[in-house]
């Protein structure tokens, strides 16, 4: 490999990710979930394992909360907390899918109190943001219908843009509200929020500080996630990411686990855009995979494919697409995915005090036993 530039180095150093706490405990299918040793017992142990992941890769140093599952009773203390573990928080997400309430939804739930209910949760989370120094709201909205004519679709959609206008117009200046999308699942029929069209529309009513989030999970077959990427960018409209891998549907397996070329062309997209990068969280859920260890490959898959993106030629890709030349560009762009940047990631990381091989080092740390025979299963409380 040609010597890389110190310049590529340093901006492979800028790359924060934030990993999400609902990720390192237990979840699984609609099958079962099979508990793990070692499983945090609350949200101070989830913040300890993303530590443990930043630690070691030196690039997750947020940690994005989901509330009402994070919730404490006393908020300056749990920021002191991640930040005593040279962590900030990142997005704060509100749960609009649990609570028996929203059976029929949330924010366009045909009664307005179980709207009002909705809309208050999202208040809420914008102090929770507040008093946690977070920037960011993460909304995903799992409203939707199953059967047709069980609800109108137009009436839902003013019922969530009300909701969300009244949201907006409390949100602090240094927030932001990510509209993410999903297109089905855990409605079957018709989701309110299904497509980046919908979530985008939503976000040009509301204002400039309300932005897309794309989740990798959230397509249909086949969709060229890479050509939305460009699209929301171009549009000023990419608030962030939700990193993870499918095979079939929203199957939150290990980003980069699938489609690393996917992955990568992301990141071109991403190197492509002026500015700093957008929001990079990481959304999965680790049903049989040990969940520290998922998480910190996770990470080092995301540096991986940043840094390929990062060696790519643009001026010669320039010349090419100029000149029409049908698969030089694409040549172009299989070099820089051909390449091992393991060893430039390995000096990113250690410039910055992480380890030179993450999950190695995880796994000679005896971090999985430690937590395992600290961490009483019976003092599970969610
Ligand atoms: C959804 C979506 C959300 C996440 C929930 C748990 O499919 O990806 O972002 O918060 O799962
Ligand atoms: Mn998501
Ligand atoms: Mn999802």
């Amino acid at each position: 490999m040609p010597a890389v530039p110190d310049h590529i180095v340093a901006r492979l150093g800028e790359l924060t990710i934030e990993t999400p706490s609902w990720g390192y405990g237990d979840s699984g299918t609609r099958f079962g979930v099979f508990p793990q040793p070692g499983r945090p017992r609350d949200v101070w142990e989830r913040v300890d394992d993303a530590a443990e992941v930043h630690r070691l890769t030196a690039t997750a140093g947020a940690v994005a909360l989901h509330f009402p599952w994070d919730a404490v009773d006393d908020l300056g203390a749990l920021r002191r907390h991640i930040e005593d573990r040279g962590l900030r928080v990142g997005a704060v997400n509100p749960n609009l899918f649990q609570d028996p309430a929203y059976k029929l939804g949330s924010l366009t739930h045909p009664d307005a109190a179980v709207r009002e209910r909705a809309t208050a949760h999202m208040l809420e989370c914008l102090e929770i943001a507040t008093a946690l120094g977070s920037t960011a709201q993460s909304l995903w909205l799992a409203d939707g219908t199953n059967y047709a004519g069980q609800d109108d679709l137009r009436a839902r959609r003013r019922r969530m843009l009300a909701c969300l206008e009244e949201v907006y117009a409390a949100m602090p200046a240094e927030q932001e509200l990510l509209v993410e999308y999903k297109f089905f699942e855990p409605a079957f029929y018709a989701t309110d929020l299904a497509d980046w069209g919908s979530a985008l529309l939503t976000c040009v009513r509301l204002g400039e500080r309300a932005k897309v989030l794309i989740d990798l999970g959230h397509h249909a077959q086949g969709t060229n996630v890479e050509q939305l990427v460009a699209l929301l960018a171009e549009e000023g409209r990419l608030g962030g990411f939700h990193f993870n891998n499918r095979k079939y549907a929203d199957d939150d397996l290990i980003v980069g686990s699938v489609n690393p070329f996917e992955l990568f062309l992301i990141f071109c997209e991403l190197v492509a855009t002026p500015g700093p990068l957008p929001r990079l969280t990481i959304d999965q859920s680790h049903n049989v995979e040990p969940k520290v260890e998922a998480m910190v490959l996770s990470v080092v898959n995301l540096q991986e494919a940043y840094a390929k993106a990062l060696l790519v030629d643009t001026d010669a890709l320039a010349a090419a697409q100029a000149d029409g030349d049908v698969l030089a560009g694409h040549e172009l762009l299989l070099d820089a995915f051909r390449t091992d940047v393991r060893p430039l990631c390995a000096r990113a990381r250690t410039a910055r005090g992480g380890a030179e091989d993450p999950v190695a080092e995880l796994r000679s740390s005896g971090y999985a036993a430690r937590v395992a025979a600290e961490r009483d299963p019976q003092e599970i409380t969610r």
